[in-house]
């Protein structure tokens, strides 16, 4: 095999020994290491595809580590990775143990933030400047953001502020057009205009070649013609919008031409203001599949490079857009158009993920009853809360994770004013491959504490059909429904024993009622929804040791069902709380609080939950066995419990 230029490059250093005229190729060699590790491993494809020679020039042009680079939600930063070290392991991408899908500071100086959430990237970027400007240094700072995290708040925010600050950064918005599916929004369309302006992409290609044509002179050149642009733009470029803020704005370049990108970072990088480059790049280019869908390649399982068809439904991806026959965001988004059509007030809200919270569905049956806000989770909860005022019953869909930028205006705009808004919380629990920006861990304990809120967790598919159906009639207040990524026969093993799901018939959903899975006389497990499955797998092996469990789906974290647990741990003496989510005010605290001071002394508790940490990236069943969570981890945990307890003989004889 011929050597490639790749080959020889283990560091940035390398990188700058090629020519301008070297780097199109390695952008090409660079783009098949991409595609076959995302083919086997599952990745956010299209983002990075089309970053490439963005990437390359950045670090051509820049000197990082010392030079700091901010790079927004971190999906498009793998020839980030590959040319900064990584290139040997890129193979272990994603995968236990392996290198993290999304910039991490813990293994890498070159990835100065852990990110994986949108919209942060100019906020990070301008501290950093502040932070430099105060220590009297004089290193680069560059945000590296995409067209819809530019619409988040915190974007917008940040820019508010640095135009005000006035600090020396770059900020490299790279525009796609496109968030997972097309970006929305004004501003959107605002850019699109900047890029499709005939008269002005005319005079902007005048001052370009201009700059192009003296590169040395480059920073004299842009000032000179800076005072001619600036006119021009006035005239032809509505709004303005950036040179507003304080920005000085370049571009729109073309992003995925190397040379250009170079020479027009070369020009910006020593400019002192806040500067914004504006890169027109296209997203999933070069892998054909994944420029005529790149919303489908925007994150994806393991995949065939030749036909570009789905391998597998194996990776846990954010917005993987692959549905299995039944799980619980079909079941959510096949559920909500059904009752749409017979009631005319419900409204549904994504914000950006339209596919991957199963509302797409609903968007095409009834388009004016939906609303995607954009990278915009906190609006979308505001907005739904002015819905609510006006007698509608909004739906917000938004990822657990993805929620937490919601938590004051769940406070202030929902719980406070009591509306009746209902949140589906979807890939709530651990992800798996995305990590610890993605495991929607906490939503468990940072719903629960606000005052007329009422949270639910569904056991399978059909319980969420019945709550789906009890939260839009509830009209006393906002509900949260809390429910994993994919289909609930998957969430009941480590992959060691045969998936369980209890059969007995359901009773309706009834507020603040939970339901007796399983009846017996030794130990009380309850835990809320999809983990009572895995609950009942473990008392099934905790049976073959002769524990004699009764297992508890309380349905409600809030209200919980106390009646119900404390008749039981009144028979067995000894409690077992089991979720998904963080220990730390939980649904086992819970528990706890409202049964303190209703049992006598004699009795064991022991809440199972995932430890006050962040949980690394890993296969999910892996992660779960691996935090105690699986159904055989479960049933040690108890069994040890109950083996090295010294009441546990007392409590045995207590009856
Ligand atoms: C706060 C937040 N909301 C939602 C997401 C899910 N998400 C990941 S990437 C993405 C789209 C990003 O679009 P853009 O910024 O234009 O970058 P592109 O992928 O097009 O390069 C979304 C919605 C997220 N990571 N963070």
């Amino acid at each position: 095999m011929a050597e490639r230029l790749l080959d020889n490059i283990n560091s940035l250093l390398d990188l700058k020994k090629l020519g301008v005229n070297q780097l199109p190729d390695l952008a090409q060699e660079i783009r098949e290491v991409i595609i076959n590790t995302v083919a086997s491993s599952g990745g956010h494809l299209a983002s990075s595809l089309g970053a490439v020679e963005l990437i390359i020039g950045v670090h051509y042009c820049l000197n990082a580590p010392e030079d700091v680079i901010i790079w927004d939600v971190g999906h498009q930063a793998y020839a980030h990775k590959i040319l900064t070290g990584r290139k040997n392991n890129f193979a272990t991408l994603r995968k236990t143990g392996g290198l993290s899908g999304f910039p991490n500071k813990y293994e890498s100086e070159y990835d100065v933030f852990t990110t994986g959430h949108g919209s942060t990237s100019i906020s990070t970027a301008l501290g950093i400047a502040a932070a430099r400007d105060l220590e009297q240094k004089d290193y680069k700072v560059v945000a590296v953001i995409g067209d819809a995290s530019l619409g988040g708040g915190m974007a917008l925010e940040a820019l508010n502020h640095a135009g005000h600050l006035h600090k020396n950064m770059l900020v490299i918005l790279n525009d796609n057009k496109m968030s997972i599916s097309r970006s929305v929004g004004a501003l959107s369309k605002y850019l699109n205009r900047i890029i499709t302006a005939p008269a002005y992409n005319k005079i902007k290609k005048d001052v370009e070649g201009l700059l192009l044509r003296i590169p040395r002179f480059g920073f004299r050149a842009i000032r000179s013609a800076r005072r001619l642009e600036e006119g021009l733009k006035n005239l032809l470029v509505p709004g303005m919008l950036f040179e507003e803020l304080g920005f000085r704005y370049f571009g729109p370049i073309d992003g995925n031409d190397v040379a250009t990108v170079i020479n027009t970072l070369k020009n910006v990088v020593n400019l002192s203001s806040p500067i914004l480059l504006h890169v027109v790049t296209k997203k999933g280019k070069g892998y054909g599949f994944a420029e005529k869908g790149p919303e489908k390649f925007h994150g994806v399982s393991s995949f065939n490079v030749n036909t570009g068809e789905k391998m597998a439904i194996a990776a846990n991806m954010e917005d993987e857009d692959v549905k299995q026959e039944k799980d619980f965001t079909k079941a959510f988004g096949d559920k909500i158009v059904e009752m749409a059509k017979d009631d005319k007030r419900i409204v549904a809200i994504t914000a950006a993920m339209p596919e991957g919270t199963g509302l797409d569905k609903f968007a095409n049956i009834f388009p004016d009853r939906f609303f995607d806000v954009g990278m915009a989770e906190q609006h979308a909860v505001g907005f739904a809360a002015g819905l609510a005022r006006k007698g509608l019953k909004p739906l917000v869909a938004i990822y657990s994770t993805f929620l937490q930028r919601s938590y004051d205006q769940i406070f202030h705009d929902v719980c406070l004013q009591n509306l009746n808004v209902v949140f589906m919380l979807d890939r709530s629990g651990l992800v798996g491959e995305d990590g610890p920006t993605h495991h929607g861990v906490f939503d468990i304990s940072y719903i629960r504490n606000f005052p007329n809120i009422v949270s639910m967790a569904p056991r399978d598919e059909e319980e969420l059909d019945d709550m789906l159906s009890w939260a839009m009639s509830y009209d006393k207040g906002p509900v949260a429904i809390r429910y994993p990524r994919g289909a609930s026969y998957k969430y009941c093993s480590s992959e060691v024993s045969t998936p369980k799901i209890a059969d007995k018939s359901k009773a309706p959903i009834s507020l603040g009622k939970g339901e007796l899975l399983k009846q017996g006389k030794d130990v009380t497990i309850v835990s809320a929804g999809y983990m009572s499955n895995v609950a009942l797998e473990a008392s099934e092996f905790l049976a073959n040791e002769g524990v004699d469990c009764e297992v508890v789906n309380a349905r409600f974290i809030k209200p919980i069902d106390v009646d119900l647990i404390m008749g039981s741990i009144l028979k067995t003496g000894k409690l077992f709380t089991v979720e998904e989510g963080v220990i730390g005010g939980g649904f086992g605290s819970g528990v706890l609080e409202l049964i303190i001071d209703k049992v006598g002394k004699h009795i064991i508790i022991k809440n199972i939950a995932l430890p006050d940490k962040f949980i690394e990236h890993g296969k999910r069943a892996l992660l779960l066995d691996k935090y105690g969570l699986s159904s055989q981890k479960i049933k040690e945990t108890i069994k040890k419990v109950l083996d090295s307890s010294p009441a546990a003989e007392r409590l045995n004889n207590m009856s």
